[in-house]
């Protein structure tokens, strides 16, 4: 079975290791204005960012931001083979959706995203999610798929207690999971946004930082002149940042005694 059935593909050391080595070193040189951290050490990433963390909580939550805004995140399309993968997956014009850096640390289950679609960003079926790893992984962790959910199309989401969004199980009655936990720097997941996924929690001493980029395809906007978007977003998810469902979440239970959800 394939992309179009599965709704994903596994692809091994697809994407060049200089392009990997160039977005980290960039992670690590933003970290170096506020902490000693070499870009030589195979652990900065780690070193640094705990460094951040111990330091001050604002200062951990911008650095984190200002890493999903790095301008070297989108140039993974550059890279030969992926930029050829890409296109053999029917994405002929790469329409930029979003990107961004995920940072899960180990045992930290506050960020974990639960089973879920990516509706957020303009999103066609012919969308792609590039999942693409900066640190490798043994087993330790990674993310979580149901092969085939893509097909169901967009899925009305709930709220987990926590603010999380997520599908109501009922959704996804039947199908199997299947689980990406050992890969390389270098390998990546290309999945449809579709595809029900999920983050499995990181356990060992190391964090996982993954590197995210979602594209569109050009070609697939003939719904253009009603809207940009090929379907009423807010119809299927809360549509708030998950910083501010989260927040929201802790307010209330704060407020009330009770989870929201
Ligand atoms: O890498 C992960 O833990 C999952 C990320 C994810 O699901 C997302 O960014 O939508």
């Amino acid at each position: 079975m394939g992309y179009a059935e599965e709704g994903y593909e596994f692809c091994e050391e697809l994407i060049g290791r200089k392009t990997i080595d160039s977005i980290k070193q960039n992670m690590v040189r933003v970290m170096q204005q506020f902490c000693d951290v070499s870009p030589d050490d195979p652990d900065a990433l780690d070193k640094g960012f705990a460094e951040i963390t111990k330091q001050d909580r604002k200062l951990r939550g911008n650095v984190l931001k200002i890493f999903s805004r790095m301008a070297s995140l989108p140039l993974l399309l550059r890279d030969e083979k992926l930029e050829a993968k890409v296109r053999e997956l029917g994405v002929e014009i790469p329409i930029l959706q979003a990107y961004s850096i995920v940072c899960m640390e180990p045992g930290e289950s506050r960020f974990l995203f639960l089973p879920h679609q990516d509706l957020k960003d303009r999103t066609s079926f012919e969308s792609l999610v590039i999942w693409a790893p900066l640190s490798p992984c043994n087993g330790e962790g990674g993310i979580g798929v149901y092969p085939g959910s893509h097909k169901k199309g967009p899925i009305k989401h709930d709220l987990s207690p926590e603010g999380h969004l997520r599908v109501p199980d009922e959704a996804v009655r039947g199908f199997s999971k299947h689980e990406v936990v050992r890969f390389k720097e270098t390998d990546c997941l290309i999945f449809s946004p579709y595809l029900v996924h999920w983050s499995v929690l990181t356990t060992g001493r190391k964090v996982r930082w993954t590197a995210i980029v979602k594209v569109d395809d050009g070609l697939s906007t003939g719904h253009l002149r009603q809207a940009i978007h090929p379907f009423a977003v807010s119809d299927f998810i809360d549509e708030r940042t998950n910083e501010d469902r989260l927040k929201e979440a802790d307010r209330l239970r704060q407020e009330t005694g009770y989870a929201a959800g």
